[in-house]
């Protein structure tokens, strides 16, 4: 039986193969998937036109080859084929012609492969002309993002003017992560205590938005680890940037008491702007954020009742810990950089590194269990299901999509 018994093994495991084929064909949820594609075949900047346009000639050199050497290999195997009535063939050692011929032509296509190359890398590291600096920190499993040109942080959607260079200062906070946003360059690794630098050029006059994604595998939920780039003509660069640089308003209805809200865990997570937090400052913070949380005293709260939802979330954002962690700018004690800016979240297209679109009901399923969303993540550490009830992430949902 052993015959019959490998052939039914074979063909299960056939149809195996097939079903998984087909299953990661299917529609796994992944909400990215209606954005534009994360491709280098369509580009918007001038680095991955530079890019792409190596990569044609390269592309159809090695079709080139791919068809003469397999053509030549068929036709050998067809012409030459041992016939019933033929003997032993003729037997060769060497042929100086086809041996010459087959070392000298790799040897000129590697040739312009690389001078093409070396021009096309010329190219990307050209002199930056004007360019608008922007710092990128790498965070498991989110992305940072500095305007030293307007003194504004934000976090997940990096705006960038349209027509002009930009140089990305790319840094990470804890392990290696790589910038990649196809449309607009090649990847670039972010590298603990070193600064790698990435000159892009977003071409185009409308808006366009794109796709970009961590490209080095940096942890449990690196796979969710993505974010999106808006080109923007320069007026309207200039415009968000301005309106980046407001501090957030507090709400209408925030009681006067409130306006001071307990700094819980802030003096932990103090973290000097500017600089990315470090792993122990985040377990630090964690810690501190949720013994602050354990033991936040009603007391804390301010005596008067806040009178609208968004007031009400303005409260719990200090009551609940979220300070621990969060920095916002105009709130008091507000600092901590452990986890995003959120001073003007609710003006982001999506929230959780480019994971999920900015709707009030993403946020609140984000609030109410973290880590349903994204296993692993930093601020699951402290926010668990059950750690806010319903009518406390409703509030909060209301106050940050405020911050616009
Ligand atoms: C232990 C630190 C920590 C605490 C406490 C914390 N967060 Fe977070 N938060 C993070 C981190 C880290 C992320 C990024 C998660 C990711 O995408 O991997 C995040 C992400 C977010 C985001 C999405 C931001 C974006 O643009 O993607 C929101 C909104 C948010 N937190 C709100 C809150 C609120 C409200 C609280 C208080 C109830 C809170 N956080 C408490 C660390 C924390
Ligand atoms: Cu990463």
């Amino acid at each position: 039986m052993p015959f019959l018994y490998k052939r039914s093994f074979r063909s299960l495991s056939l149809v195996v193969i097939v079903a998984l084929f087909l299953v990661s064909c299917g529609t796994g949820e992944n909400p990215l998937s209606i954005d534009t594609p994360l491709t280098t075949f369509a580009t918007d900047g001038y680095e991955s036109s530079q890019i792409y346009s190596l990569f044609q000639p390269i592309f159809w050199m090695a079709i080139g080859v791919f068809v003469i050497v397999e053509g030549l290999l068929i036709w050998s195997v067809i012409r030459f084929r041992r016939r019933p009535t033929d003997g032993i063939p003729v037997q060769l050692h060497g042929n100086l012609p086809i041996e010459l011929a087959w070392t000298i032509a790799p040897a000129i296509l590697v040739l312009v492969i690389a001078v093409l190359t070396f021009r096309t890398q010329a190219e990307l590291d050209r002199a930056p002309q004007n360019p608008l600096t922007v710092t990128v920190i790498g965070h498991q499993w989110w992305w940072e993002f500095q305007y030293p040109e307007g003194n504004v942080i934000t976090a997940n959607e990096l705006h960038i003017p349209a027509n002009r260079d930009v140089v990305l200062n790319l840094r990470s906070a804890d392990v290696i992560h790589s910038f990649w946003a196809p449309r607009l360059s090649g990847k670039t690794d972010l590298i603990p205590g070193h600064e790698n630098k990435l000159l892009i050029r977003p071409l185009g006059e409308q808006q366009v938005i794109v796709r970009g994604h961590c490209a080095e595998f940096c942890g449990g939920t690196h796979a969710m680890m993505a974010f999106h780039v808006v080109v923007q003509p320069q007026a309207e660069f200039d415009s968000w940037l301005a309106q980046q640089a407001a501090a957030a308003a507090t709400p209408a209805g925030v009681a006067q008491a409130a306006a001071s809200p307990p700094a819980t865990g802030a003096t932990v997570a103090a973290t000097v702007t500017g600089e990315a937090a470090t792993g122990d400052e985040v377990a630090a913070t964690t810690a501190a954020t949720v013994a602050a949380t354990a033991n936040a005293p009603e007391t804390t709260t301010p005596v008067a009742e806040p009178t609208s939802l968004e007031a009400q979330g303005y409260q719990l954002f200090a009551s609940k810990g979220c300070v621990g962690c969060h920095a916002i700018t105009g709130y008091p004690g507000a600092v901590s950089r452990v986890g995003p800016d959120l001073t003007h979240v609710g003006g982001r297209q999506h929230i959780v590194a480019g994971w999920l679109e900015n709707t009030p009901e993403n946020m609140t399923r984000w609030l109410r269990d973290p880590n349903e969303v994204k296993p692993d993540n930093v601020m699951g550490t402290a926010i668990k299901l059950g750690t806010l009830q319903d009518n406390e992430i409703a509030a909060l949902t209301a106050y940050l999509e405020s911050l616009k």
